[in-house]
């Protein structure tokens, strides 16, 4: 099938091995937010980028066309939990970088899922890697590792020598892919990396995770509606940065001679209260928040709008209270930085939706 702007290009043909020029790339989870972003990224870069989409009865494409990248990439079916997938994905594309950013990401979700959340996320990384190694073993392994891992937190910052203490079922089965990814590298001599991300945010962000239902919700407000956001644990905080900052580590830790885990975070933790008024304020709103626990409340001073209520339906079973990152080693090995401050994220964020609510 050829690619469209419309239709999914799925290929299941072998690929011819990449011309001596451009390297070529293949992206697991390319539909979601990362995936997005980092095709555009190795794009930019020349790269002939390849990613997995699941068969669904509506292709999730929609953001690769937002980016318009759509008909510049090519698709291939491949869901984690068959191996037969990752089997002939692995024989007929070769790939110079391999980047596996699939994972069911909803921790709320994983104590609904765990089992399956434990299959795509610990067992996927598995299989994945024991194909590579049994039939690619020079491509250059990415794993999407997470700030999840550390969950109760035992020691403030977290660096990538901090130890892990995961919260959730989410977070217990990337432990198990960092670790096997770890592993492979010493077992095999795999060009095998981690990065550790903290929590990374943007326009294209999925509408359950929390910073984009407060950026959509406060929107819809600013734009006349009367629902207010329905938040559950307030005084969590997350070390948020942008993820189009966060995909450029990804790529520098595939272009270093020797691999290694990295943890990638801005330094700054801040409480999805504070998120939520420096989202309110790019959309010219200026939040009182009143009461406590339950009774806790948010109201637009300007327009006297009721604007957040606790629901306890989104407290979580077990909460990472407190994620900070120490990137000392990005900073140093790789050269990398983040652009965006948390205040201009939301506020990126706050008016992309304010745009799209029109
Ligand atoms: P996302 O937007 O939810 O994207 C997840 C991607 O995984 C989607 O393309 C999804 O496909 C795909 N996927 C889910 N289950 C799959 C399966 N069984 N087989 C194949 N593909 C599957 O997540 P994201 O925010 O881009 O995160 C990318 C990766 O980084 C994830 O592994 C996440 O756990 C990790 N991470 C994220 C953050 C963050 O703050 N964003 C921080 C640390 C680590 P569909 O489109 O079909 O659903
Ligand atoms: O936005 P969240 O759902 O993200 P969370 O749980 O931190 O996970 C994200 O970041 C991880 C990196 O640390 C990734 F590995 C993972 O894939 C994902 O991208 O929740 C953030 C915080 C939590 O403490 C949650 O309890 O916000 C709190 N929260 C409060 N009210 C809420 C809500 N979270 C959501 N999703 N919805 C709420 O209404």
């Amino acid at each position: 099938m050829t690619p469209t702007a419309t239709a999914p290009a799925v290929s299941d043909p072998t690929v011819p091995a990449p011309s001596s020029g451009g390297k070529r790339a293949f992206i697991t989870g390319i539909t979601g937010q990362d995936g997005a972003y980092l095709a555009l990224l190795l794009l930019s870069k020349g790269y002939e980028v390849h990613g997995g989409i699941r068969r669904n009865a509506q292709p999730e494409t929609a953001r690769l066309e937002t980016l318009g990248i759509l008909d510049q990439v090519t698709l291939h079916n491949l869901d984690l939990c068959e191996m037969t997938n990752i089997f002939r994905l692995v024989q007929d594309v070769p790939v110079d970088e391999f980047y596996n950013l699939a994972a069911q990401s909803f921790v709320g979700a994983s104590w609904d899922q765990p089992i399956y959340t434990s299959d795509v996320n610990g067992m996927g990384v598995v299989r994945i890697l024991d194909v590579l190694r049994t039939l690619a073993p020079e491509t250059r392994f990415y794993q999407a590792s997470t700030s999840e891992m550390f969950g109760l937190v035992q020691a403030v910052p977290q660096a990538e020598s901090t130890p892990f203490y995961p919260r959730s079922p989410y977070g217990a089965a990337k432990v198990f892919s960092h670790y096997i990814t770890v592993n492979y590298r010493e077992s095999f001599g795999m060009h095998a990396s981690c990065g550790i991300l903290f929590n990374h945010e943007s326009p294209l962000r999925g509408e359950e995770f929390v910073t984009r239902k407060i950026t959509k919700g406060l929107a819809k407000i600013a734009r006349g509606g009367n629902a207010p956001i329905q938040l559950g644990n307030l005084s969590a905080r997350r070390d948020w940065g942008f993820a189009g900052d966060y995909v450029e580590g990804m790529w520098r830790m595939l272009q270093q001679d020797t691999p290694d885990d990295y943890v990638l975070a801005t330094g700054v933790t801040t409480p999805i209260r504070d998120f939520v008024s420096f989202a309110a304020e790019a959309l010219d709103m200026a939040l009182d928040w009143e009461g406590e626990g339950l009774d806790e409340v948010a109201t637009d001073r300007r327009s006297g709008r009721r604007v957040v209520e606790v629901n306890p339906a989104f407290f979580r079973p077990a909460e990472v209270d407190l994620l900070v990152g120490d990137a000392a080693r990005a900073r140093t090995k790789l050269g990398w930085r983040p652009r965006v401050d948390v205040r201009g994220l939301a506020g990126m964020m706050a008016r992309a939706d304010y745009d799209a609510v029109a």
